[in-house]
């Protein structure tokens, strides 16, 4: 396992290179062009630049999220093969350069999704959080609106305004895919790119959808065990995997989170470990790492991934805003830098024990 942290470049990022260099234990970063829209294909001169900036400051790229899909390929419209061209050219420039790991995510329309990206906790901090209550009462349309007061002016990732302005359009546009249909597209869409992730040994780890479950009626369906399971048997290949993300995932308390783990032994390239605090099962947030400050046993989780000879990275993932610190909801480092810090010392208690 490497201990890597999120970030996401010069100008887009609060966080430093060399802050992140100084979190013990930490030694690559996970990282994307943030100024590319999906479609477009990556060049080698910026990827080139981005890892040079990275090695300079005496860390590594570990692998990219992400790089993002095109709408025209999650719904399957006929120009699809264009954007799956330019998908497969960025792949050969990364894997010319050298990376090999590649985070992405099939969701429609909104990335992950949470209806507060402040609510206070009881110790001051401020995390995010999601109730279906507030979801169920709001139009999509004004979803955007409705959180990005509290974005500390960051853009957040999977909510460009560039996006957000074309909701009504992107709601359109999905209206006759349901789940079949966006498994049937994801499995175009893997086949296609399975040659060049074999050619360079490039490792793509879908990420879940955040919650795992259907929000505004939009198809959701990387979501639990028996779907990872299909989505990874219709296109049986090791460079078809996955990113484990215990926050997703375990948003829904029906997903035995170290046992997902421990079946998906060998597919899964990329792990985000972080816990919940549920006050309902449809109302929860996004608590410290620590097992007890939230809902999750997170020894239990490291120990499936020491179990399973998990070797690629890990970072910690969303962090609640404390010390006064602004920043991107979830993307701070003080306490994520907490969560690198405790994750390893599991980790290293894990080892010892074994
Ligand atoms: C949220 C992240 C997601 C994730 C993408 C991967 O904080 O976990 O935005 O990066 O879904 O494509």
């Amino acid at each position: 396992m490497e201990m890597t942290f999120r970030w996401f470049g010069t100008g887009f990022d609060t966080v430093t290179l060399k802050q992140i260099r100084q979190i013990p234990g930490v030694t690559g970063v996970i990282t994307t062009l943030y100024d590319t829209e999906p479609g477009e294909v990556w060049s080698r001169d910026k990827i080139r630049a981005l890892k040079k900036e990275v090695e300079d400051a005496g860390l590594h790229i570990s692998g990219i999220e992400s790089v993002n899909i095109h709408d025209a390929i999650k719904v399957g419209t006929p120009d699809r093969d264009l954007y799956i061209e330019n998908y497969i050219k960025t792949l050969e420039n990364l894997g010319e350069e050298d990376i090999h790991l590649v985070c992405y995510n099939f969701m429609p329309v909104f990335d992950w999704t949470r209806t507060e990206l402040a609510r206070v906790r009881p110790d001051g901090s401020t995390v995010l959080a999601y109730t279906q209550k507030a979801i169920d009462s709001l139009n999509p349309e004004e979803m955007f609106a409705s959180i990005k007061g509290d974005a500390n002016g960051a853009i957040l990732p999977g909510w460009e305004p560039e996006r957000m302005a074309k909701i009504k359009e992107l709601f359109d546009m999905y209206k006759d895919v349901d789940d079949e249909k966006l498994f049937d597209n994801l499995k175009y869409f893997l086949e296609k790119i399975m040659p060049v992730c074999n050619k360079y040994d490039i490792k793509m780890a879908i990420h879940p959808d955040d919650p795992a479950w259907s929000v505004f009626g939009l198809p959701r369906i990387i979501i639990n065990l028996e779907n990872i399971k299909r989505m990874m048997s219709m296109v049986d290949d090791v460079h078809n995997g996955v990113t484990f993300c215990a926050g997703s995932y375990g948003t829904n308390r029906a997903n035995d989170l170290p046992k997902m783990i421990r079946e998906l032994k060998g597919r899964i390239h990329f792990a985000h470990v972080r816990n919940l605090k549920f006050n309902s099962d449809d109302d929860f947030e996004e608590a410290a790492h620590l097992s007890s400050d939230g809902s999750f046993d997170m020894y239990e989780i490291m120990k499936a991934l020491y179990d399973i000879g998990f070797d690629g990275p890990i970072r910690p993932d969303h962090g609640r805003m404390i010390w006064d610190e602004v920043a991107m909801p979830g993307y701070g480092l003080y306490d994520r830098a907490l969560g690198a810090t405790y994750l390893n010392g599991l980790w290293e208690a894990i080892v010892k024990s074994n």
